[in-house]
């Protein structure tokens, strides 16, 4: 009852030690410079959360690569993006970027804006926690916003039929199974029998007797000489002669790809020059759990314009003057945000702004580890939004100075 009850509010493991397992699958495991500073997720929507087994779950969203990106981690210059999920219990059948789509890893463009598609199946019935992730080699992975999705129905109807290129139906639940198997149990039990054949002989003193009295040759009889010859013999012609099997039986295949792909960023959809926005500094209260940005803000468009939101690091703090009423979740505070000037800023105004960002997701989602950093640099989205409800998005980072009183 109680694990139950600890999975469905998803207590963190360390709480309810022993009874609970542990939700979390990563999303804050890398330090905040990095999750804020590098892949700026936005607008990341899900289709209906309830399905069953042979269902489609659509999900979409935007990127922003940050312009700041951190000096100590490697430049995206191949990057995947996944779903994380607890086990092979959805398949991904497709993926876009940019409309494109995208089988390979990618090299992002820092500054470059991006739209992402990925549509999974549902395989295996249950619960589970989605999300959109990069994997950015040499950094890490960094985490979307997630999702939880219930999946109804019974594995047994799962079914996952492709046509290949040449036509045929083949099911990929068991494809090759037997095969893979075959080959699997083989180079094992060969593998296994070569140790045995030496493992029941008097292992390491006896031998080192022997080596210590001058009678090394003895250790090594003829049969092991011989035996040893036929397996230099048998290993290579078996390999090559089920590589000529298989080429036979299937002329006609595509290697696995190893080049990237190429997608140009779209056309820029953040910082786009419209509303100017530019942190002089942060200062986090830890005490409070707010951080105060103090921003200039130009704006060059033609209507006055509000901060309505900033988001980092999936958080979202919101201030619902401008925004409205939005549904709290825990990554979702609806009253975070405030400035101390609200009227909006006119066309061609310049405005020095603290916009304060206050909830205790700083705390939850481990950001505040930030001011703990060798690079104590913060980074994150700000959206304005104009009186006729035009959004304007700008991608901006401060060094944050912790405050201690
Ligand atoms: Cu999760």
């Amino acid at each position: 009852m109680l694990k139950t009850l600890a999975k469905r509010l998803c207590v963190p493991g360390l709480l309810l030690a022993g009874i609970s397992t542990a939700c979390a699958h990563g999303e804050k495991a890398l330090e905040p410079f990095i999750r804020t500073r590098t892949i700026q997720w936005y607008d990341v929507a899900w289709s209906d959360p309830k399905v069953k087994v042979n269902d489609e779950v659509t999900v979409t969203g935007r990127f922003h690569v940050a312009e700041d990106w951190p000096v100590g981690v490697p430049k995206p210059e191949a990057a995947f993006l996944n779903m994380s999920a607890p086990g092979p219990v959805f398949i991904r059948t497709e993926r876009s970027l940019n409309g494109q789509p995208w089988i390979n890893s990618v090299a992002l463009k820092p500054g470059g804006d991006y739209e992402f598609k990925v549509v999974l199946k549902a395989r295996m019935p249950g619960r589970y926690h989605l999300h959109p992730f990069f994997n950015l080699r040499d950094a890490g992975p960094v985490t979307g916003p997630g999702q939880w999705i219930e999946v109804g129905g019974a594995a047994a109807d799962f079914s996952n039929r492709v046509t290949t290129l040449t036509g045929e139906t083949i099911d990929m639940e068991s494809f090759g199974l037997a095969n893979g198997v075959l080959w699997h149990g083989f180079w094992m039990a060969a593998g296994l029998a070569w140790l045995l054949w030496w493992v029941r002989r008097p292992l390491f003193l006896p031998r080192y007797k022997q080596v210590e009295a001058g009678r090394e040759e003895g250790l090594v009889t003829p049969l092991d000489r011989n035996l040893a010859k036929a397996i230099l013999v048998a290993v290579p012609v078996v390999v090559l002669g089920a590589n000529a099997l298989a080429q036979s039986r299937y002329p006609s295949a595509i290697p696995l790809q190893a080049a990237l792909d190429r997608i140009e960023p779209l056309p820029p959809q953040v910082n786009t020059g419209a509303v100017e926005v530019k942190l002089r500094k942060g200062e986090y209260r830890i005490a409070r759990r707010e951080m105060v940005l103090s921003a200039e803000i130009h704006n060059r468009g033609t209507q006055p314009v509000r901060v309505g939101e900033f988001t980092t690091a999936n958080l979202r703090f919101l201030d619902p003057q401008v925004v409205g009423a939005v549904d709290a979740d825990s990554l979702t505070a609806p009253h975070g945000l405030s400035v101390d000037l609200p009227a909006p800023i006119q066309p061609g105004e310049t405005r020095q702004l603290r916009i304060t960002a206050s909830d205790a997701g700083w705390e939850t989602e481990k950001l505040d580890g930030l001011i703990r950093d060798a690079d104590s640099r913060l980074g994150g989205l700000l959206f304005l939004y104009a009186e006729d409800g035009q959004r304007h998005v700008a991608s901006v980072s401060a060094a944050v100075i912790p405050r201690f009183d």
